[in-house]
């Protein structure tokens, strides 16, 4: 709490420090939590390896500063509260004491399966409090979690357990979500056929039929039933792996984004405390899906370290009505909501009707994330929601980033809609233009780079270092590239334009279109293909798939169809094309290169003005693929 900001002055005179003196900025810090051995030396960093350290020879446990560190003044407190997808079935809370004896249970249960430091477990679970009790468990006894969102495929999956060797998987049998009810265990037994783990544990939540393999698949109450609910603390160096979360990129296959111990704890409190202003007694809400970076950073790290009350919400925004998420609100009095644009433009298009029967009054904070927020979407956020009085914060970050890097501070920082207005403390942006220069100044646009390390950043991608240097820290020298646009304003005020690369943002998800076109093209009668996002009215952008294929004994909505559902098992209905076009070819330069500035110009429907063409092998296929445009 002592390294809470309370003013503007505040927070210029932390960010100064944090810039001019990095070490003992970030030393104070660090010095609220709980080292079972204080570090030797608080950062040691090199961008061109990459190589960074934080907190270096400290000694700690996450869970103990979750728990341990704050239990005898909080045990009694609501850690989670878990509201249900139905609104008719109950919800339960448990206290912080509560949560610390079910995680304390099931890290024994790993043990005993065998499961300990440095071992991989997946988590592909729902919305439920046994999602972050398998997160924190894994934490417990240093085994490293990756939590994959139960929305994808098992094909997705089965990548996903091969590439980080994963000993166990945790999963459920199935999924309620809104009026449907979902096979999880299914598509693990699926992905399983192409991978191979020791365990599964599989908790009980639709109690629809599953199939269980001897010797490999155990029910989750079972094997908590005779574990004690003490379970030590595995001693974790500072820099061990605390978890690895798969993030799509503008190549091929999506990569394990790894994050550790130390620098990942100290910052999402940090981030956490700070940007929401949370005060003692507040209930705070992330609409997130733990499988995403912002669920474990602000559904469940960054809030259960700052001894929050976190609620977690197992449904959807429109059901059983679009007044849900208010009726939820009103329901456990949320005094802090922080959610995606998507759903905000979702939502509205149904009115205000569906707010209007629900008292909103105990909102203090509303928080955005994901993409960029539209002004107009911002607005009916800040006065329908909000009824003029709640601060928005449009929080800039990325799975990379491990926490919150550009944001207001909540009701601090004067908020300008569709900004994300400053970077926190301790974050140093630079502005380049495509050589790399650094733009200077205000009122100057071009790609987003951090040139200083943070502590909840990137350390590697899992089982390829090259990778992650290709990827961030080789487009600009010395720098971490973000891949995305920026604008900085005559205030010196930050608006994220958005992607640079080939990731397209759907409904807030990253997708990379290279990895939607490989799904394409595993369909037999597809030839090639080419994907570029387009702006979504809902979804931000939308999924545009231009197709060369073979019609022979199909038609064309039949072949479309195949691919959308193709697209759809392979990766997750996540990534279904919302349109694909079959054309006869594609726009490529002379070296082969297809020229993906025209085709999403065309999926636009911004017709004229082309762009220089002359480089086209081919300028006719331009015209043909307008004509052919529906
Ligand atoms: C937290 C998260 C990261 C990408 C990022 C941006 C976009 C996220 C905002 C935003 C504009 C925002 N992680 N993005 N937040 N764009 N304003 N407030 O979403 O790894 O899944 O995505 O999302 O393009 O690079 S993520």
């Amino acid at each position: 709490m002592s390294d809470r900001i309370y003013t503007l002055s505040g927070y210029l005179y932390e960010y100064q420090k944090s810039v001019t003196q990095p070490e003992e900025f970030w030393a104070r810090i660090a010095d609220s939590f709980h080292w079972r051995k204080r570090w030797s030396k608080v950062l040691k960093w090199n961008f061109d390896e990459p190589n960074v350290q934080w907190f270096i020879g400290g000694k700690l446990n996450i869970t103990e500063n979750i728990f341990e560190r704050h239990l005898f003044t909080i045990g009694d407190r609501p850690a989670i509260i878990w509201e249900a997808n139905d609104p008719n079935e109950a919800g339960r809370t448990l206290t912080y004491k509560e949560l610390f004896y079910e995680v304390n249970r099931f890290a024994n249960a790993l043990k005993s399966r065998g499961i300990g430091k440095g071992d991989k477990v997946i988590i592909y679970m729902p919305m439920v409090p046994e999602a972050a009790i398998a997160m924190l468990a894994c934490a417990r006894i240093g085994a490293i979690h990756s939590v994959v969102f139960a929305g994808f495929s098992s094909s997705a999956l089965a990548d996903r357990v091969n590439d980080c060797e994963a000993k166990a998987i945790l999963t459920s049998d199935g999924n309620f979500r809104g009026s449907k009810k979902i096979a999880v265990k299914a598509v693990v037994d699926e992905a399983l056929e192409k991978s191979s783990v020791e365990t599964v544990i599989v908790y009980e939540r639709t109690k629809q039929e599953v199939t269980m393999k001897e010797g490999r698949d155990f029910w989750w109450h079972e094997v908590i039933a005779s574990e004690s609910e003490q379970c030590p603390a595995e001693e974790m160096d500072s820099e061990d792996m605390l978890f690895i979360l798969y993030t799509s990129g503008s190549t091929g296959k999506p990569k394990g984004v790894v994050h550790t111990t130390g620098g990942y704890m100290v910052y999402s409190q940090y981030s956490f405390d700070n940007v929401f202003q949370y005060s003692e007694g507040d209930v705070y809400w992330c609409t997130a899906d733990v499988g995403w970076i912002t669920g474990h950073s602000y559904i469940v790290y960054g809030p259960l370290l700052a001894g929050a009350t976190t609620l977690m919400f197992e449904g959807v925004p429109t059901f059983p009505d679009a007044g849900r998420f208010w009726a939820v609100v009103e329901k456990h009095k949320v005094n802090v909501f922080y959610t995606a644009p998507t759903a905000i433009r979702a939502l509205q298009a149904y009115g205000t009707e569906p707010i209007q029967k629900y008292d909103l009054s105990s909102l203090k904070v509303l928080g955005s994330v994901g993409e960029p927020i539209n002004e107009e979407a911002w607005h009916w956020y800040h006065t329908h929601i909000g009824k003029n009085k709640c601060p928005i914060v449009d929080t800039w970050w990325q799975t990379e980033t491990g926490g919150i890097m550009v944001s207001p501070i909540a009701g601090i920082t004067p908020t300008k809609p569709a900004y994300a207005t400053l970077p926190l403390p301790g974050v140093q942006l630079c502005i380049v233009d495509p050589e790399g220069n650094e733009l200077t100044g205000n009122s100057v646009e071009g790609n987003l780079c951090i040139k200083f390390p943070w502590p909840s950043m990137i350390r590697t991608t899992y089982g390829d270092h090259e990778r992650c240097k290709q990827t961030y820290f080789s487009t600009y020298k010395g720098m971490y590239f973000t891949g995305d646009g920026v604008k900085r304003d005559h205030d010196g005020y930050y608006r994220i334009l958005g992607r640079v690369d080939d990731v397209i943002n759907v409904s807030g998800h990253r997708m990379g279109t290279a990895e939607v076109e490989n799904a394409i093209n595993e369909h037999p009668k597809v030839i090639e293909s080419a994907v570029v996002g387009y702006p979504h009215e809902v979804k931000g952008q939308g999924i545009y798939a231009y197709v060369i294929a073979d019609l022979t004994n199909r038609t064309e909505d039949n072949l479309i169809n195949e691919i959308k559902e193709m697209v759809s098992k392979i990766i997750g209905p996540i990534a279904k094309p919302d349109k694909i076009q079959l054309v006869p070819g594609l726009p490529k330069t002379r070296s082969g290169k297809i020229m993906r500035r025209i085709l999403r110009k065309v999926a636009e429907g911004s017709l004229d003005n082309m762009g220089d063409t002359s480089t086209l092998l081919d300028p006719d296929v331009v015209t043909k693929i307008i004509e052919g445009k529906k």
